[in-house]
């Protein structure tokens, strides 16, 4: 909520915004287009009522704000009057705390969870018994078995705890290599959801980390700190390569989810950049890197590609890269004020 826009705190459409955001949240667990249209339809009215300066008390202020229709703004005036909206019990159907929970599973998406609920799977039992005669990944197998171990955050202390554990065995294969964790963890959040690593290496002695990523899962593997991969590289021998997998911190702990992403040195700036996130902090800054005809990516911020106006996805040029190797000279050229990590939640 815009703090200016608040009555102690409180944001002065808030039960309306409630009550949007319940209905958005059982869109968001249905399948069609016209639901995903809903959800950023919602999504974008609820935007705007976080924003906007005054109560809301009819149905034309709510039809006065840009994008809010006249179904919405019924819903709208059907909050105001009665603080219940219908259409929410209307689209609590039985399937949607099924596939909430089916999505919750590593791997599995909105498809292979309604493919699930259609082969007659209600809970997470059935899953785990094949119920309907359904067939799951290796990946998914790993993803029911530690249901609760991934859904659940870890406290800052035992991401470090783990990433202590790790570094030095990484170092102990090539002193030389720069290791971090980055996400959640590098924004100083309290809890963390998963660990994420940047690799990569200083290449003034001529030697890369190429090959690095193999030798040390091996022997993360052998000391049982990673106990499961769901995701290996396609490439372990190249400069670029992202793993995913579990961990652990001891025997007697929860598994943790762990992501590895090397990169080469030169496009570590890039890489931090990217890494260090959030998500929507990442978005506004490569809407603001397009918007100056330019494209940040994890490699680099790079001239504007011409694209083939027939075909969006053929490129017409190159591009090249302007910046990559600092965050700071990133943040010079798209002028926008350096941030500290923490900071960078939008
Ligand atoms: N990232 C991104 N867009 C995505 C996924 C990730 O820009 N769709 C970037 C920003 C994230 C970083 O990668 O901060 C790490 O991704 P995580 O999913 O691990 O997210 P966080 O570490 O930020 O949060 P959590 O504590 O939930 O892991
Ligand atoms: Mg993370
Ligand atoms: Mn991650």
């Amino acid at each position: 909520c815009d703090q200016r826009n608040t009555d102690n705190g409180h944001c002065l459409n808030q039960g309306i915004i409630d009550k949007l955001q319940e209905l958005m949240e059982l869109h968001k667990e249905k399948l069609s287009d016209h639901d995903r249209w809903r959800v950023f339809s919602y999504s974008k009215t609820i935007r705007a009522l976080r924003n906007h300066p005054v109560q809301i008390k009819s149905y034309e202020q709510a039809r006065a704000i840009k994008g809010v229709g006249d179904k919405t703004a019924r819903k709208i005036e059907e909050i105001i009057q009665t603080g219940e909206l219908r259409r929410i019990d209307w689209e609590k159907t039985p399937d949607v705390e099924s596939i909430k929970n089916f999505k919750g599973i590593y791997d599995v998406g909105p498809h292979t969870a309604y493919q699930w609920y259609n082969a007659g799977c209600r809970t997470l039992d059935d899953v785990k018994a094949r119920k309907g005669g359904i067939t799951l990944t290796p990946t998914q197998k790993i993803g029911v078995e530690y249901y609760d171990d991934i859904n659940s955050r870890m406290p800052r202390s035992e991401a470090e705890q783990i990433f202590n554990k790790i570094k030095p065995i990484a170092l102990e294969i090539d002193p030389m290599l720069f290791i971090e964790i980055m996400g959640s963890f590098r924004r100083g959040k309290a809890d963390c959801g998963d660990i994420d690593i940047l690799i990569t290496r200083p290449t003034h002695d001529g030697k890369t980390h190429a090959g690095v990523i193999r030798s040390l899962l091996t022997e993360l593997h052998v000391r049982q700190i990673i106990t499961e991969d769901l995701a290996t590289p396609d490439n372990f021998d190249g400069l670029e390569a992202t793993y995913r997998g579990l961990c652990r911190l001891d025997f007697r702990s929860r598994r943790r989810r762990i992501d590895i992403l090397a990169v080469p040195y030169e496009s570590r700036g890039a890489a931090l950049l990217y890494y260090t996130g959030d998500d929507i902090f990442n978005r506004a800054i490569r809407y603001k890197a397009g918007s100056m005809g330019y494209s940040l990516n994890q490699r680099g911020l790079f001239t504007a590609v011409a694209r083939d106006p027939n075909d969006r996805r053929k490129k017409l040029t190159k591009g090249y890269v302007i910046a990559s190797e600092t965050e700071e000279e990133i943040f010079k050229i798209l002028n926008v004020p350096w941030q500290e990590p923490h900071e960078r939640v939008r």
